[in-house]
């Protein structure tokens, strides 16, 4: 086994029963939500992965180990800890070696499930090509991990903090392809319709994963988006998230938000100029996108078995 995983009994118990299992990030506990819906969400979405037959194994870097599965007391830990790390590829070793507290991101999640041996990691929503990218160059590296790391991402797409367009351009040009459930259209994370189509729709969670399973056997290395999105009676009113949105993009840019901090900034100011209404979309779709995920891994477990 892997250096530097650490496996949870719950998960080491899956493992040895062959038991299907889902990847969960944990940036969006200690970035992504405030203290305490952070803690609760993820608990929620630990239980509806076990309700659907699959076994959850949230992932972050804890005493200089990649913790596959975490305790009620980890998940705490991450939820209240403001000086947890926001890990990406780079900030892996670094994190790991100083023994430093590390929630994980999209990038970081894919490359631990991978080592892990597992397929499937359902997520809110991933980073992508930001407004303005052509002289900030700020392109999140969830999506070169995309390229590279054979995993696939249930989320409900993207969130128009970003450049839908270019994002989608950006995971054509790597070969990554971006299924769509239930719709054609790409969904905009908050909303159902981002205004871009998918490249393809797949409803079934055996249609998803034969389409894994047949990529993978190729040898085509990388990532699948699995796109799902928010069910319409948690969605919000598009005129109401666009103005929002603006706002809290021009914010960014007057306080001058940099670097790594301008996703969770965007994402707090959202919140917080929704009076919390957005957290209460943020927490349905996740429990959704780990409903899709849990029968992925429940199909793909069945398909390699
Ligand atoms: N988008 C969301 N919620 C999140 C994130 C993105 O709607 O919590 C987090 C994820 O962990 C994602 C990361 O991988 O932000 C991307 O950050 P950046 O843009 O700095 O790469
Ligand atoms: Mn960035």
């Amino acid at each position: 086994m892997h250096h530097y995983l650490l496996f949870s009994a719950e998960v080491l118990a899956a493992r040895a029963a062959g038991l299907p299992i889902v990847a969960l990030e944990s940036t969006i506990i200690s970035h992504g939500m405030p203290y305490p819906q952070n803690v609760e969400m993820a608990r929620g979405v630990e239980q509806v992965i076990r309700d659907a037959g699959a076994v959850p194994a949230t992932i972050a870097i804890i005493d200089g180990k990649i913790c596959i599965g975490l305790s009620a007391e980890q998940l705490e830990l991450l939820a209240t800890s403001p000086d947890a790390m926001k890990v990406s590829r780079r900030d892996l070793p670094y994190v790991l070696a100083q023994n430093k507290l590390g929630a994980t991101t999209v990038a970081a999640t894919m490359i631990c499930a991978q080592l892990a041996g597992i397929p499937v990691f359902v997520t809110g929503g991933i980073g992508g090509v930001h407004r303005g990218a052509e002289t900030s160059f700020d392109i999140s590296a969830d999506l070169q991990e995309l390229a590279r790391t054979s995993v696939a991402v249930v989320c409900a797409g993207v969130k128009s903090i970003l450049d839908i367009g270019l994002t989608l351009e950006y995971l054509e040009t790597h070969g990554v392809p971006v299924i769509s459930v239930g719709q054609p259209g790409f969904p905009a994370f908050f909303t159902r319709e981002s205004g871009f189509q998918a490249d393809f729709q797949l409803d079934t969670p055996e249609d998803q994963a034969r389409f894994l399973q047949t990529k993978w056997r190729l040898g085509l290395a990388g990532g699948v988006v699995v796109s799902n999105p928010v069910p319409a009676a948690a969605a919000m009113d598009q005129a109401e998230i666009d103005a929002i949105t603006e706002q809290a993009l021009r914010e960014a840019d007057e306080q001058g938000v940099s670097g790594k901090q301008v996703t969770p900034f965007l994402l707090g100011r959202i919140k917080q100029l929704t009076d919390g209404r957005s957290l209460a979309t943020n927490i349905a779709l996740v429990r959704h996108n780990a409903l899709v995920g849990a029968r992925l891994a429940v199909a793909l477990n069945a398909l390699s078995a």
